[in-house]
């Protein structure tokens, strides 16, 4: 399957929506390098070592083990591996992997990042339709390096929710490249996006995924967030993504990707139009 490039494609279901994350996704590990088989063999023996532990631990059933085989079919039936994995556990590999960073701190890509938005030099308004719902935002700020010297030639990728929650590409009749694009900073390192504020993000919950939310008695929901994705030459790129003081589900995000130095306070506009706020992102070198 390839990734579709409309959606009209596309019912609003969770397994449409799973369908083209894992197509999506498909397409980048195609280019991904092997892993060596020493350490395939170390860590799956630990991950089974684990499962092992908690099927000791909590005296599984027959029943219980049916429920899990069945559920891990659904997952892929309804293409919500990325959904899930992104979820409930790439929080602790972004952990792990940048545990020495010193500069812009990350936090999860999540599912519905596609490359290759339309690009702008140093201020952009994101592809919108015409009245598209939410409080305008201006989101701006400074790419430096750690020392604070502004980077000429970085780029600044962003992605949002629309104020319903839903990512354009993945889900159906919203324009392509709707609330994503890509600035690249002139020698002043500086960034402009003219957007929309998104709205807390509710996983599919017609899926696999949202079957286990539904029957463990959690809940769906992601605070409001933005994505970014930020890299220049001689840095390490950062994904992260900002979130909104105050917002519904800050403090118990399904996804366990809040940290405070991610959470921006927006201020009424100097134009009267919507709110502004200003983030910069120091990069850690390569
Ligand atoms: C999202 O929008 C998201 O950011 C994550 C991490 C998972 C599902 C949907
Ligand atoms: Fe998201």
């Amino acid at each position: 399957m390839t990734t579709p490039t409309t959606t009209s494609d596309l019912n609003p279901t969770a397994a449409d929506s799973g369908r083209s994350a894992t197509a999506t996704f498909a397409q980048k590990e195609r280019d991904a390098a092997p892993v060596d088989s020493a350490r395939v063999s170390t860590v799956a023996r630990a991950a089974l070592a684990a499962l092992h532990e908690v099927i000791r631990e909590h005296q599984l059933t027959y029943a219980e083990y049916d429920a899990l085989k069945a559920w891990l079919i659904r997952v892929g039936d309804d293409g919500e591996w990325p959904l899930f994995l992104d979820v409930f556990v790439e929080h602790v590999v972004e952990e792990v992997v940048h545990a020495d960073r010193r500069g812009a701190v990350g936090t999860i890509e999540g599912p519905y990042y596609v490359p290759g938005s339309p690009e702008f030099a140093g201020e952009a308004t994101l592809p919108m339709r015409d009245g598209e719902p939410g409080t305008p935002l201006t989101f701006q700020g400074t790419v430096t390096d750690l020392d604070g010297t502004p980077v000429d030639g970085a780029v600044v990728d962003l992605w949002q929710a629309d104020a319903d929650g839903y990512y354009s590409r993945f889900a159906p009749g919203i324009p392509e490249w709707n609330l994503r694009g890509t600035i690249r900073t002139g020698a002043d390192g500086r960034y402009t996006f003219h957007t929309i504020a998104p709205a807390p993000y509710q996983i599919p919950t017609d899926g696999a995924t949202g079957a286990l939310i539904t029957a463990a008695g959690w809940h769906a929901w992601r605070p409001a967030h933005l994505h970014l994705k930020v890299t220049a030459s001689g840095t390490l790129p950062v994904t992260t993504q900002l979130y909104f003081d105050g917002g519904e589900h800050i403090a118990d995000d399904v996804a366990q990707a809040v940290k405070p130095e991610l959470i921006l306070r927006p201020t009424p506009a100097a134009s009267g139009n919507g709110v502004e706020v200003t983030y910069d992102f120091r990069l850690d070198p390569a």
